[in-house]
């Protein structure tokens, strides 16, 4: 009997299992489907930085999607209360894997941990990031470089590179491409007065996906650099350290991006076919036309 699932959410392990989850379509009459043959396994996600702003809505995109998830990001309460949450709205399971990114032994120590029945991970989003400060090169705080190249640089290689052999064993056994997903930033194509390191960081990642595309060309396994304009989540508050004013002042006059338009973004990159792969998109509002330009209206 021949018939295809048009439902990116769902991997097929074998030939004898149930649907579990009815909001798939399968396409092809006339096929009877013995129920009782079938079993269909949701699919896993990785999210680090899940505690807020893009990693967050991407918690909420995926598990609507019916995916189950592994969370990471450093505040556990957030983590707990975005695991309960979830877990009872969407009917999934949700992972917590509280950690430092910038901490290589212990990213790699923690990853050791995941039990087997969660190390077949189909997507990896490579989230957590930052940007410390907006000052002039010759004034820059060099601890605030040090953090964003440990954070979004170091971080992402660390837990790419403790994750990617569980994906290539995941992509293997289920003959579906696993999907690295890295948040670049239009900072990582044209740098701006004061925006320094946090730029250099995000041109770092746009090499490193380039990179990982072709080094993972052999496993199948695909890679899209994200690389959103402005969007307002906690990235300005974290940037100017605090000072709410400073950071609403980055959006005033604009209807900038949410977590949720880049989330929605993020999820529509994974469904498509696996002969498909978006490598790269540059997402901005539609009143910013690079990191310089914006046309704001009085409020
Ligand atoms: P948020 O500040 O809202 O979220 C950042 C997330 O990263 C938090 O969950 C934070 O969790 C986590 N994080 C930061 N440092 C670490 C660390 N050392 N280890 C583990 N997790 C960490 O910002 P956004 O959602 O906006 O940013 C997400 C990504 O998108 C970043 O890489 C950012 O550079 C990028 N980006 C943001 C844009 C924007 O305008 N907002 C535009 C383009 C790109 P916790 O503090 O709990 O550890
Ligand atoms: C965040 C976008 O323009 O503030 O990566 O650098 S920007």
């Amino acid at each position: 009997m021949k018939f295809t699932i048009h439902d990116s959410r769902f991997t097929i392990h074998d030939s004898r299992f149930t649907i579990h989850d009815s909001p798939c379509t399968i396409h092809d009459s006339p096929c009877t489907i013995d129920h009782s043959q079938f079993i269909i396994m949701p699919k896993t996600v990785f999210i680090s930085g899940a505690t807020s702003g893009f990693g967050k809505a991407c918690a909420e995109k995926f598990a609507s999607e019916c995916y189950d998830l592994i969370l990471n990001g450093r505040r556990e309460e957030r983590l707990e209360e975005i695991k309960t949450k979830l877990e009872k709205q969407y009917n999934i399971a949700v992972y917590l894997l509280p950690f430092d990114v910038q901490q290589r032994d212990r990213v790699f120590d923690v990853v050791k941990t995941i039990p087997a029945d969660w190390q077949g991970i189909d997507v990896l989003i490579n989230n957590a990031g930052l940007a410390l400060g907006r000052d002039y090169f010759d004034e820059a705080d060099m601890d605030d470089w040090d953090t964003m190249i440990d954070t979004n640089v170091k971080g992402l290689l660390y837990v790419s590179r403790a994750l990617i052999p569980l994906m290539i064993k995941r992509s293997a056994s289920t003959g579906i491409p696993g999907h690295i997903i890295n948040l670049g930033s239009i900072a990582g194509d044209e740098v701006y007065e004061k925006g320094n390191v946090y730029c250099a960081s995000k041109f770092a990642v746009d090499a490193i996906s380039k990179s990982m595309r072709i080094d993972l060309l052999r496993h199948g396994i695909k890679v899209t650099n994200i690389a959103p304009g402005a969007a307002e989540t906690e990235f300005g508050i974290v940037r100017f350290k605090g000072n709410e004013p400073t950071a609403k002042k980055v959006y005033e006059g604009l209807t900038p991006l949410s977590a949720r338009d880049v989330a929605d973004i993020i999820y529509y990159t994974t469904t498509l076919p696996p002969h498909v792969c978006i490598n790269e998109l540059v997402i901005t509002c539609t009143q910013q036309a690079n990191t310089i330009y914006f046309h704001r209206k009085p409020n």
